[in-house]
């Protein structure tokens, strides 16, 4: 018998989100499973993706991208088919000049936020691959096209998450897997400004000071979600994102 095609089975899309505790990569796994797809919370805090993935109908994984064995794991739990990648995880340490910058700052912005994106990135080509349609999204940042002050290490590392995903692209040319940057502006999280202070809740506070309205991970995640459900013929290739008080990096509209 021939099967209508409401009785075919629909097929699900299936999506992993590195850094999914907080921020934008759990609002990115809530927008996700909102657009229908079978999504896997990964992050190092598990009681946190626990709840995400309780709460969004997905799975959590235990994941710290900065070790080869937990990504290897992650890859295992996610199995044979993935359609969606969205390399999340990533963070601003530290706010010095390069003159006294600490150099092993550096290195951890350089291991999470590049040398972890090409891990999962690795780890998961092949389940991108035989979906047939697969699609990676890196969250990059403006602080991938600019230079600012204080910021050299972050800025740095999020040039190289560009040229890395610019990289793919074209090494990938010919294969079913679209890739995506998503770059930021202003953000306001509960933790991206805190941790680049170091916990300092004054300094974080300050770099939204007035500021009308800074974006909210809502706004980024929208974007992402946005991208996963284009045709598979589109690919979005980059897509820079700030507030409207925002025009430049160092142009911020502020209310005092
Ligand atoms: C965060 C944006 O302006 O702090 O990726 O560099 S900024």
């Amino acid at each position: 018998m021939t099967e209508t095609p409401q009785s075919t089975p629909q097929r699900t899309r299936t999506a992993v989100v590195t850094g999914a505790s907080s921020g934008i990569g759990a609002a990115t796994a809530r927008a996700l499973a909102a657009a229908g797809f079978d999504v896997v919370c990964a992050a190092r805090r598990t009681d946190r993706i626990d709840a995400l993935a309780q709460e969004i109908g997905g799975r959590a994984v235990a994941c710290d991208v900065t070790d080869d064995a937990s990504v290897a794991a992650l890859a295992s739990a996610v199995g044979d088919t993935l359609h969606v990648l969205v390399n999340n995880a990533g963070g601003a340490f530290g706010s010095d000049p390069v003159e006294s910058a600490d150099v092993e700052q550096w290195r951890a912005m350089y291991d999470v936020n590049v040398l972890g994106l090409v891990r999962v990135t690795q780890a998961l080509l092949p389940a991108l691959r035989a979906s047939g349609d697969g699609l990676i999204v890196n969250v990059g940042s403006t602080a991938g096209r600019i230079a600012y002050e204080k910021g050299g290490g972050y800025t740095a590392a999020k040039h190289a998450t560009q040229v890395v995903t610019e990289t793919l692209r074209l090494e990938l040319n010919g294969e079913p897997i679209r890739v995506s940057e998503i770059a930021p502006g202003m953000v306001r999280t509960e933790e991206f400004a805190m941790v680049r202070f170091g916990g300092d809740a004054e300094a974080a506070a300050a770099v939204y000071d007035g500021v009308p309205d800074p974006l909210v991970a809502e706004d980024v995640a929208d974007a992402i979600a946005w991208v996963a459900t284009r045709p598979a013929h589109v690919n979005i290739d980059e897509l820079v994102i700030k507030p409207r008080a925002q025009a430049a990096q160092h142009k911020v509209h502020r209310v005092r």
